[in-house]
């Protein structure tokens, strides 16, 4: 049996992550895998009403060590009730946002200490890491405007301009650092050729997982 894959779909609002998460789940469900599709922040009871005091209005002058301590509250709870469960159990596990998003907002985003998110990166995930990581990549102006046509803005879509930048570029940085895990994609282009993108890249990662 082919050792069950853990892979993570990241990019800044409106990238177009939903649709990949759809394609990416048929993808490898065509190829006999089990796959449990979830999110962060949330996944689990406890982590959906976590989403809900991060995202909704309701704390917008939370601390960002409060922000940051509440997403990897969510993510252990995750981990320890969903993730590992799926995987032990050989399934492959599809996750909307994952590490890489705390990188991307709470350090680049916000500005806190980079060694201290990898600190709780190790308490919390041990050796877990994605396997696979898509990142959709896209000019700030065309995420915002697409998020922005769908619904109010939540707690994070209300950052100004400068903070998303900050958190592309943190993303773009964070793909170069590890190539072999991350696939960036051209999320800007149309939904087309975004789809042919991430379809070329799941499936010479299948080739890979079930040649081995
Ligand atoms: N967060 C999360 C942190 O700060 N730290 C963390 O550790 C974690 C895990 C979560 C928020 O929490 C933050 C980041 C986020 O701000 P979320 O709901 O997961 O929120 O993320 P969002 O980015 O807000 O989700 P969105 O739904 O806005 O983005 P998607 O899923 O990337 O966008 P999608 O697919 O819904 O598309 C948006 C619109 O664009 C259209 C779609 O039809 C849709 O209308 N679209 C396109 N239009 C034209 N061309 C294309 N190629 C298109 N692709 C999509």
């Amino acid at each position: 049996m082919t050792i069950p894959r853990f892979i993570t779909v990241e990019g800044i609002e409106g990238a177009g992550k939903t649709s990949c998460m759809d394609l990416l789940e048929r993808r490898i469900r065509e190829r006999g895998h089990q796959v449990l599709v979830t999110r962060e922040p949330g996944g689990t009871p406890m982590g959906e009403d976590l989403r809900q005091l991060l995202l909704g209005h309701r704390h917008d002058g939370m601390a960002d060590d409060t922000e940051l301590l509440l997403m990897f509250a969510a993510r252990a709870e995750h981990l320890h009730a969903k993730i590992e469960p799926a995987l032990a159990g050989g399934s492959w596990v599809l996750c909307d946002r994952f590490t890489d998003a705390t990188y991307a907002y709470q350090g680049y985003g916000r500005g806190i200490d980079l060694q201290r998110i990898a600190t709780l990166e190790t308490w919390v995930q041990g050796k877990r890491r994605p396997d696979l990581t898509l990142l959709l990549d896209l000019p700030v102006e065309v995420g915002l405007e697409r998020a922005g046509r769908r619904s109010t803005p939540d707690r994070f879509e209300s950052q100004a301009l400068a903070f998303f930048e900050r958190v592309r570029r943190g993303y773009l940085g964070l793909a170069a650092a590890s190539p072999g895990r991350f696939r960036v994609v051209d999320a800007g282009q149309s939904l087309d050729k975004v789809s042919q993108q991430v379809t070329a890249a799941i499936d010479a990662f299948l080739d890979q997982a079930d040649s081995r």
